[in-house]
């Protein structure tokens, strides 16, 4: 029987002989002793092995070998101030299952060396921490959706349309006609909500993002739902329920990995519902002051956001856009349709945008007069435009990147760093 790593380290197990497996982590020689500290999935452990223990041929084939060479050991375990993790292991037996030499990364790597071995680097206790927390974001999403009511559903991932403008869609041949890389599988979730009423999907989404900036991908990981009797303010709550409960799994999970990340986690605990609600206007107003250069009729840049979200420590609701800097689909408010009922959730201390979302166009005048307006053939969004047909209801729905919110929680400096094969516009391996 192995044991992880994590579970040694306990003074449960003092004196007790265990067994693990894992690789060379670190490794140093001083004359018949050597010192290894064995890594595993859950942490490292420093391991004693004394060539008078495992005699000199083991001695000689571990004395050679590099770090990141796997291994299995099997030892007591003792209590050791000095050691990286408290305790110690007193070797008995160690086997060399795959050895390793000169392991390509070393300190003080640049960041695209580390990037253009990112499948070495995942190995790091950096990534290992970050890929914990983003495992841990996910199964809260899945957990957060089937315990509302919401029905877990799959869209296409070639389709032939834009959602999100046509300036960031990605082109594929697909035998001889043109199909695009999905930028977001919402008219999709809009057909099932005719079935299931409140659904959702974790999956891709691709944008040709020609921008270089510290929060964009060219495919990433969007969480969206949509929900039939929703209007704009029912989803908001939602979706601040949603973050909230994430939030909380992280705290109650992944605090060592928060902390190993050097994440301020006061600011996570302090955010409650509700969050802040700002109309489009008055932030124009609030960034004027801070005397950020913008004007009313804008779309707010990474720049901007920053700027403005530096100044709060929670979450910040912007609603009531103008029509004018947001896709067709929105529904104007019916009191000015100059602006529409929809969302962006920013987060804060300057990360900016995670969530986009709003209540949809359901009238078929209505949505036929805002393509026409948008230039858009409603024949290309021909089954978009029959769910207005044949019994419409209010509904509404939002986006969810999550690699951008694994980025704001882990405290990261760029987005690349949230998720495991970054694709930017100048990367795609490995
Ligand atoms: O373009 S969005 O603001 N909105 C939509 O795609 C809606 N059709 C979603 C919906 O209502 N079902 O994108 C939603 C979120 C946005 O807030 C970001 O958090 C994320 O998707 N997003 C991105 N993350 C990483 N990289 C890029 N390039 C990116 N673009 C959007």
């Amino acid at each position: 029987m192995f044991h992880k790593v994590e579970e040694v380290l306990s003074d449960d197990f003092i004196g007790k002989e265990v067994s693990l497996r894992g690789w060379i982590y670190r490794k140093r020689r001083m004359g018949k002793i050597i010192f290894v500290v064995l890594r595993d999935s859950s942490d490292i452990i420093q391991c004693v092995v004394e060539k008078k223990k495992i005699g000199s041929e083991k001695f000689k084939e571990l004395d050679k070998v590099g770090v990141e060479s796997s291994i299995i050991l099997s030892g007591s375990v003792r209590k050791e101030a000095r050691a990286p993790t408290g305790y110690e292991i007193d070797v008995n037996t160690i086997d060399i299952i795959g050895p390793s030499y000169m392991f390509p990364i070393t300190k003080d790597k640049s960041d695209d060396f580390l990037l253009d071995n990112r499948h070495l680097w995942l190995r790091s206790r950096e990534m290992n921490a970050i890929l914990k927390i983003r495992h841990t974001v996910f199964g809260a999403i899945h957990d957060y959706f089937r315990e509302t009511g919401y029905y877990e559903v799959q869209g296409p991932i070639f389709v032939t349309g834009a959602v999100e403008g046509g300036s960031t869609l990605f082109e594929v041949p697909y035998f001889g006609r043109k199909a695009y890389l999905t930028q977001s599988a919402q008219f999709y979730l809009e057909t099932f909500i005719f079935s299931l009423e409140k659904v959702y999907t974790i999956a891709p989404s691709f944008r040709a993002e020609k921008s270089r900036t510290r929060r964009h991908l060219t495919e990433y990981w969007h969480a969206e739902a949509e929900a039939a009797w929703y209007h704009n303010d029912d989803m908001m709550k939602d979706e601040e329920e949603l973050i909230v409960q994430i939030i909380q799994r992280v705290l109650d999970e992944r605090r060592r990995e928060l902390e190993f990340l050097n994440r301020d986690i006061k600011i996570l605990e302090n955010i409650e519902k509700p969050f802040i609600r700002m109309k489009y206007g008055e932030l124009i107003e609030f960034a004027q002051n801070e005397g950020i250069d913008i004007e009313y009729g804008d779309d707010l840049g990474a720049d901007e956001e920053t700027a403005i979200t530096v100044k709060f420590d929670k979450p910040i609701f912007v609603t009531h856009y103008p029509a004018s800097i947001k896709p067709f689909y929105h529904r104007p408010d019916p009191e000015n349709p100059e602006v529409v009922l929809c969302h962006d959730m920013l987060a804060p201390e300057g990360y900016g945008e995670i969530i986009g979302g709003g209540e949809r166009i359901y009238k078929l005048d209505v949505l036929i007069q805002r393509m026409e307006e948008e230039g858009l053939n409603p024949e290309n969004y021909y089954w978009y435009v029959d769910l207005r047909k044949y019994g419409s209801v209010p509904h509404a729905g939002f986006g969810l990147g999550v690699d951008r919110l694994v980025w704001w929680l882990a405290g990261l400096s760029h987005i690349k760093y949230a998720i495991p094969y970054p694709r930017t516009i100048r990367r795609t391996k490995p």
